[in-house]
């Protein structure tokens, strides 16, 4: 065997595979150095142990230039991966699909936020709502024709027997009447009103239900955002501040509101009013609003008392309004029809991605 042979076709081994084989070819089982060990037995003993120290430099010799050549094998295989798979930083990047808020909800967001800032608390209610908080409370006992304003969402718990509507102690008032998806969101003012002393501001975001025919400006599900403030002296002209001051907020300082009469069982006087709309040149209806109605307070302090509070809504006066979203947005960004909110087509809802 020529050990110097052996030592420069490692070197050149073109592969880690062929490497592999020359392993085998010199140091293996039945490999060349091996069998030259096997021989030694046959030799005298000065033969022997010259032989066998020639045999290990051999074997140690191989192991390192084997050990060397891999290392340079792996070595270049990683450069030419690196090379390959390099990185060109200079490329424009993959765009990662993002959500966004729903137009509707971006709105709400700045609603809120405006009636934030003027000291305003946020509070919310639930959509299934007894018959009670949603009409009764708020001075539309069942034959008051003001209830076919609202065309009703009725909800039976047929297949729910565990589930109850609760009032703001938690009280069960399921057997107060039947139960409806709210129509709007003015049952939270008693809601509130219930549990807390004036004086107050609050507004309530919130999704509301009606059993409608849809059109471009009617949807069978949208949102209000409702507002109620009660204090010793609050009057109409708060209100009128509040709800000019928001329509500043929306429509920058040329932005200014108008109020017309109007009927709500629940407010007295009542009005409906409307915002300049800068862009367009003409006026928005909005919503509805008024002075609370004293039947919504007597009605407040009639059920503190059942509940063993003191009434606390003897002399005081507020304001409430409850004003359509989608309405809101619809004008302001001149959308033809309200239906495209909530029929989930992306072309239409990426157009107001916040
Ligand atoms: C009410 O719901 C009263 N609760 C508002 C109110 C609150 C008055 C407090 C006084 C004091 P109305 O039914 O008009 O009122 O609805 C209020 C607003 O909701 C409307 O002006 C309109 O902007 C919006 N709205 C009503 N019906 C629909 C509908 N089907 N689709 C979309 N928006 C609607």
């Amino acid at each position: 065997m020529n050990i110097e042979a052996a030592l420069e076709e490692i070197g050149k081994a073109p592969t880690l595979e062929s490497l592999q084989a020359l392993k085998v070819q010199y140091l293996g089982k039945n490999g060349l150095v091996t069998q030259e060990m096997k021989t030694l037995g046959r030799l005298s003993p000065e033969e022997r142990r010259e032989k066998g120290r020639v045999l290990n430099e051999w074997k140690a010799a191989l192991e390192k230039a084997l050990e060397a050549r891999e290392a340079q094998l792996r070595e270049e295989a990683l450069q030419a991966r690196l090379l390959q798979e390099s990185i060109d930083v200079s490329l424009p990047g993959y765009a990662f699909p993002s959500g966004g808020l729903h137009i509707t909800s971006r709105i709400m967001q700045e609603l809120v936020g405006i009636f934030r800032k003027q000291g305003f608390s946020v509070v919310e209610g639930p959509e299934v709502e007894s018959e009670f908080f949603n009409f009764d409370a708020i001075n539309m006992p069942d034959w008051h024709p003001a209830r076919d304003m609202q065309d009703t969402f009725w909800v039976e718990f047929k297949n729910q027997p565990g589930f109850t509507i609760q009032g703001p102690f938690g009280e069960d008032v399921t057997g107060r009447g039947g139960a409806v998806l709210r129509t709007h969101t003015s049952g939270m003012q008693i809601r509130y009103m219930i549990q807390h002393t004036p004086p107050f501001r609050i507004v309530v975001p919130g999704r509301v239900f009606r059993y409608e025919q849809t059109d471009a400006s009617h949807e069978a599900m949208f949102h209000q955002l409702e507002g109620l403030v009660v204090g010793p002296n609050i009057t109409m002209a708060d209100l009128k501040g509040a709800i000019s001051e928001l329509a500043r907020g929306l429509f920058g300082e040329e932005g200014k509101a108008r109020f017309q009469p109007t009927y709500f069982p629940f407010v007295e006087p009542g009005v409906q009013f409307a915002m300049w709309w800068p862009e367009r040149q003409k006026w928005l209806e909005l919503g509805g609003a008024g002075m609370v109605h004293p039947y919504l307070f007597k009605a407040v302090d009639d059920y503190r008392e059942r509940q063993g509070l003191p009434r606390a809504y003897e002399g005081m006066t507020g304001w409430a309004f409850g004003m359509g979203v989608e309405r809101l947005a619809l004008l302001r960004y001149g959308i033809p029809d309200i239906r495209y909110f909530y029929q989930n087509r992306l072309s239409f809802l990426r157009q107001f991605r916040g």
